[in-house]
């Protein structure tokens, strides 16, 4: 059981929760590279990846946030092994169930930008994401997109689900409040990454 489900994090599934997707049958689609190619990732190559840590937390907009340690393959480390167009700016991210976000790839430079696969050492179950997630842990949770299953690298903003119904597109955490899950207080965030608690 991951750390998540131990917390019991809320589970936000806006396209409703697809099917199990497994480990063995997952791909990872990414489009939007030099000459049209389309490439494919199964879950044993991003699993060969260089893998890291990041101790993080995820803060949603609606007033909730966890740490843990997610685990995973830095975005940027990912990026290399792809090289996208040099005029690409943004990445629109799709779930298996239809979700999609946007990001501009300046937003995921940061070593804590993740694609997700343990958090704790746990594989992430489907309710928390899994086989694999984003977690980009300085923006509002709605860009960290769960049960990722393809990325298109574009050259212009391409507003998703939550941002087509009214939340910002570049998605800053704002001054206000959090529920920690973890203690389960209530907690003054300052805006930007919460960083403190
Ligand atoms: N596919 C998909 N990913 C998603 C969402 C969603 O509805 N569908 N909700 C987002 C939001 S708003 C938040 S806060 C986090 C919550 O992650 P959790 O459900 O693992 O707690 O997932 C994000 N990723
Ligand atoms: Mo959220």
């Amino acid at each position: 059981m991951s750390r998540l489900k131990d917390l019991n994090t809320p589970v936000f599934y806006a396209e409703g929760q697809p099917g199990g997707v497994s480990r063995e049958n997952y791909r990872l689609k990414v489009s939007g590279l030099p000459g049209d190619a389309l490439r494919e990732f199964t879950f044993a190559r991003l699993e060969g990846m260089p893998f890291t840590t990041a101790d993080a937390r995820l803060t949603s907009v609606s007033g909730w946030s966890v740490r843990v340690k997610w685990q995973g393959v830095r975005f940027t480390h990912f990026l290399q092994a792809l090289e996208p167009r040099p005029e690409a700016s943004h990445v629109v991210f799709e779930s298996f169930g239809g979700y999609t976000t946007c990001v501009p790839l300046s937003e995921l430079q940061q070593d804590n930008d993740l694609l997700c696969f343990r958090v704790d050492g746990e594989y992430l179950e489907p309710e928390y994401g899994g086989p694999v997630r984003m977690v980009i842990p300085q923006l509002w949770g709605y860009k960290s997109i769960k049960g990722l299953s393809a990325m298109t690298f574009g050259w212009y903003p391409e507003p998703g689900y939550w941002e087509t119904r009214g939340y910002p597109d570049d998605a800053q955490i704002e001054p206000g409040f959090t529920r920690d899950v973890n203690t389960g207080q209530m907690r003054r965030i300052r805006g930007g990454e919460v960083t403190e608690f």
